[in-house]
């Protein structure tokens, strides 16, 4: 038997919203995630593509995530825009405020959009571009589940913590960088256990605080930050900004609520556009021919710039569908049984 299995992108998405609905999930949510798992899928991010559909699930039959709650919003300053997602997932309550975020942004020069009680499963860089294709330059950031030890920790304090960022670049695709604080996301140490693979060195510690390349005893050990002090700093600003700011939870308070359950951590997101046009004025074409520069002086001695490698694996997807895992479509085809 081939070990993977071939799959259009429609394919993927159809996989994706008849596992949620047969589960439960109400149909503009289903649709919602759906979407975001086949760009995940798509872009060759196979920690948060089709194997999120197992963790939503299995949220979903844990009893914890709301699978109909429909978003509200508030306006707390002029610059703030407040989602509350009301213990659903968070990505309703995303498509409810990125237009608003737009819009303060436009007529403010800064903007800030909160989403607040919400279950958080995905990648940011989709969040981000959304910012940016409006022109914007977009930044995100999340906590999760106090599975990341601090450095010279052993103890999970903080979450895998993504910040994404997203820089419009006109007639061409933005620059984007989106990653975990984590030395990598846990999602990706999930999928090394369920293939029985090793995890480098630096990706996280057994349960006595000893380095390992087990990828089990990492997750029921602890995590490591990026960059050793530095990627912790930015770990806990995530926890400050998009926790105690936000009046949500932090990744230990998550992991509290959670309760053993296993359900994907719930807590809140901060998300901030900026207008070019504002800051810059008559400047403009200066300011994105400075960006233009800067990303030329990356790429002309052979560096690549982040999300290239996806931008690549996107033009492929789209016009060759996808290769998945048949094991994971083994189990997500047991959902529906
Ligand atoms: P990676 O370490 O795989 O990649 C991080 C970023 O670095 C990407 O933008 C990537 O671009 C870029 N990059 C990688 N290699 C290079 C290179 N050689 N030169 C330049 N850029 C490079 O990501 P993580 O494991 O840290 O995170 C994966 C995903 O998990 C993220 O999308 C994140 O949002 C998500 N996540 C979500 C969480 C949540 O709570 N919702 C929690 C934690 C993670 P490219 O993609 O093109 O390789
Ligand atoms: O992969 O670290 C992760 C993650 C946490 C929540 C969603 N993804």
């Amino acid at each position: 038997m081939s070990d993977t299995v071939h799959l259009s992108l429609a394919q993927v998405h159809d996989l994706a919203m008849r596992a949620l609905i047969h589960n439960g999930m109400g149909e503009d949510h289903a649709r919602a995630i759906a979407q975001v798992i086949t760009q995940g899928q798509r872009d060759e991010c196979h920690s948060h593509g089709l194997y999120r559909v197992l963790v939503c699930v299995g949220s979903l039959r844990s009893g914890k995530v709301s699978p109909v709650a429909q978003p509200t919003v508030s306006h707390p300053a002029p610059s703030i825009i407040n989602i509350d997602a009301h213990r659903a997932y968070s990505l309703l309550a995303l498509e409810t405020g990125v237009p608003l975020l737009v819009e303060q942004a436009r007529a403010l020069g800064v903007a800030a959009l909160v989403i607040r009680n919400c279950f958080h499963f995905s990648a940011l860089w989709p969040e981000v571009e959304a910012i940016a294709a409006h022109g914007l330059v977009g930044m995100a950031m999340t906590p999760s589940h106090a599975w990341v030890a601090p450095h010279g920790g052993s103890k999970g304090v903080f979450g895998t913590n993504p910040l994404a960022f997203a820089w419009p670049r006109p007639g061409q695709e933005p620059f984007v960088f989106d990653f975990a604080t984590s030395a990598i996301a846990r999602g990706d140490i999930e999928l090394h256990a369920r293939q029985g693979k090793p995890i480098p060195l630096g990706w996280g510690l057994d349960a006595e605080g000893t380095p390992t390349t087990d990828a089990q005893a990492a997750l029921g050990g602890a995590m490591q930050t990026f960059g050793g002090h530095k990627g912790s700093a930015l770990a806990a600003m995530i926890e400050l900004m998009a926790g105690a700011l936000i009046g949500d939870m932090t990744s230990a308070q998550s992991l509290t609520f959670d309760g053993g359950a296993g359900a994907t951590p719930c807590h809140g997101e901060l998300l901030l556009a900026f207008d070019p046009k504002r800051f810059l004025g008559d400047d403009l074409e200066q300011g994105l021919q400075s960006a233009e520069q800067l990303f030329g002086a990356i790429t002309q001695q052979g560096a690549r710039l982040p999300s290239q490698r996806r931008f690549a694996a996107r033009q492929r997807s789209e016009r060759d569908g996808v290769f998945v895992d048949s094991q994971l479509i083994h189990d997500i085809e047991q959902l529906l049984v």
